[in-house]
């Protein structure tokens, strides 16, 4: 596989260079604004934008062959605008049927930071003196090389036919940025669809009108909570629940942290995962050095009792203890204890590292309580971020959180719409 960066002035010098030096099957993984640092524009620097495009050797083969190159269902009208989540999982019309769902999320969640470091690590495998067989990292890296050639492949039969479907190049790009970065390719479809409806047609060249263009767009599909806000209730009881390991136990202590040094808010802590004692001493620890309240509670007549001891306090948060959503007698547990609507808040924790269909499942199974809000994990071990979207698209849930590594209390940030945008399209060329 080729992979190519190119600083160029706009989008259709890129194109040119990238089709003459990689041919019309390329695609677009990545542009970026980026600020020339030295020359003739002194401190300021020319603002380029950089262009990082990928070939996969074998895609020039017909596209009657490729796997991925099932001509989609002619695009049904949308009514519903973008935000319309698919409802039936059945009724979806992918634009590429032969490539299972799972194999291609297992190819997003493995993409390293693609742009510069496949050519590397195919080089370092070249290099390493003992067979690639023999050495666990290197094979994982030959598999990550091949996801990653599968996605290009397969992206490469969906733009020919978004071209022959006379798409503006700009939106085919988007698209091929937007896919590789996780997004449904049917959300990407109709994004690009919407788009090409309501951009007027002298701005359809124009490549960072057409890109603000479609993160505003994107800005509207996805909503917040602004962290915890009291909107005028005196208190906010909030669970954090989820399966297992995804850092609901850290992201809370991070909560907490946050609640009392920045707002200046009253809170105790209380986990109802019971059945963990080294779980409980973990966050009892937190609030000690915090200088918080704690609690145990079993069940839902403690929960309330706890609650009412706590009733002048602004947040009571609730750590649980994961579960597999697959548990029907830990779903039913939870449900007694926290299915409490307008008086308990249950915030779904997920990682980003997690498949997207795992997700979906997770949440279907976990939105047997009601969700009032999602946090999403791990943002620091992922490299794409379209899962994110896939969600609230899907579910129409709002980002409370994310985090962004183990340290506590700092990384922790409240979801903002801007910053979802920039993880999916890079806008600010960081
Ligand atoms: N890299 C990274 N690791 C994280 C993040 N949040 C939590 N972790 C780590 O994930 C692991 C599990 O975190 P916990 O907070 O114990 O997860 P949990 O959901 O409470 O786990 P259970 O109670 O066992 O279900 C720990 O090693 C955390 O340090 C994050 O944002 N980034
Ligand atoms: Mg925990």
């Amino acid at each position: 596989m080729n992979l190519k960066r190119y600083r160029v002035n706009n989008i259709q010098e890129a194109l040119q260079q990238i089709k003459k030096d990689l041919g019309p099957d390329a695609i677009i993984v990545s542009t970026r604004q980026v600020k020339e640092s030295s020359g003739k524009f002194g401190l300021f620097g020319k603002t380029m934008l950089e262009v990082t495009a990928a070939k996969d050797k074998k895609s020039s083969q017909p596209a009657s062959k490729k796997p991925a190159a099932k001509a989609s269902p002619a695009p049904a009208a949308n009514p519903y605008g973008i935000p319309t989540p698919p409802e039936k999982p059945k009724a979806a019309a992918p634009l590429v049927a032969p490539q299972t769902a799972s194999s291609s999320e297992e190819t997003r969640r493995m993409l390293l930071p693609l742009q510069e470091e496949i050519q590397e690590l195919k080089d370092m495998i070249k290099s390493m003196e003992r067979p690639p067989t023999e050495n666990r990292a290197v094979v994982q890296l030959q598999q990550e090389v091949s996801e990653v050639r599968s996605m290009v492949q397969t992206l490469a039969a969906q733009t020919s036919q978004l071209r022959n479907e006379d798409f503006p190049e700009n939106l085919v790009v988007l698209f091929q940025q937007m896919v590789f970065a996780g997004l449904e390719e049917k959300f990407a479809k109709r994004l690009i669809q919407e788009a090409q409806k309501s951009i007027p047609a002298e701005e359809l060249n124009n490549f960072p009108y057409v890109k603000i263009f479609i993160a505003r767009m994107m800005m509207k599909i996805v909503k917040t909570t602004k962290g915890i806000e009291k909107n005028g209730r005196k208190q906010r009881i909030v669970a954090l629940i989820g399966p297992t390991g995804v850092g609901k136990t850290t992201t809370s202590a991070k909560i907490a942290s946050e609640q009392v040094l920045k707002y200046k808010r009253k809170v105790a802590l209380l986990t109802i995962d019971t059945f963990r004692i080294g779980a409980v001493e973990q966050l009892r620890a937190y609030a000690k050095i915090m200088n918080i309240p704690f609690e145990v509670v079993a069940n839902k007549a403690e929960l309330n009792r706890i609650a009412a001891k706590y009733s002048d306090f602004d947040v009571i948060l609730i750590d649980t203890g994961g579960r597999s959503q697959r548990d029907e007698a830990q779903m039913y547990e939870l449900r007694e204890m926290l299915d409490d609507p307008g008086r308990i808040d249950n915030y779904l924790v997920l990682s980003a590292t997690t498949k997207d269909n795992e997700i979906s499942e997770i949440t279907r199974k976990f939105g047997e309580l009601p969700l009032d809000g999602v946090i999403f994990t791990k943002l620091d071990e992922s490299t794409t971020y379209g899962c994110i979207f896939n969600h609230a698209i899907r579910f129409k849930k709002p980002v409370a959180f994310l985090t962004t590594g183990q340290k506590v209390p700092e990384d922790i940030e409240v979801a903002s719409k801007e910053r979802l945008v920039d993880l999916l399209l890079n806008i600010s060329g960081h």
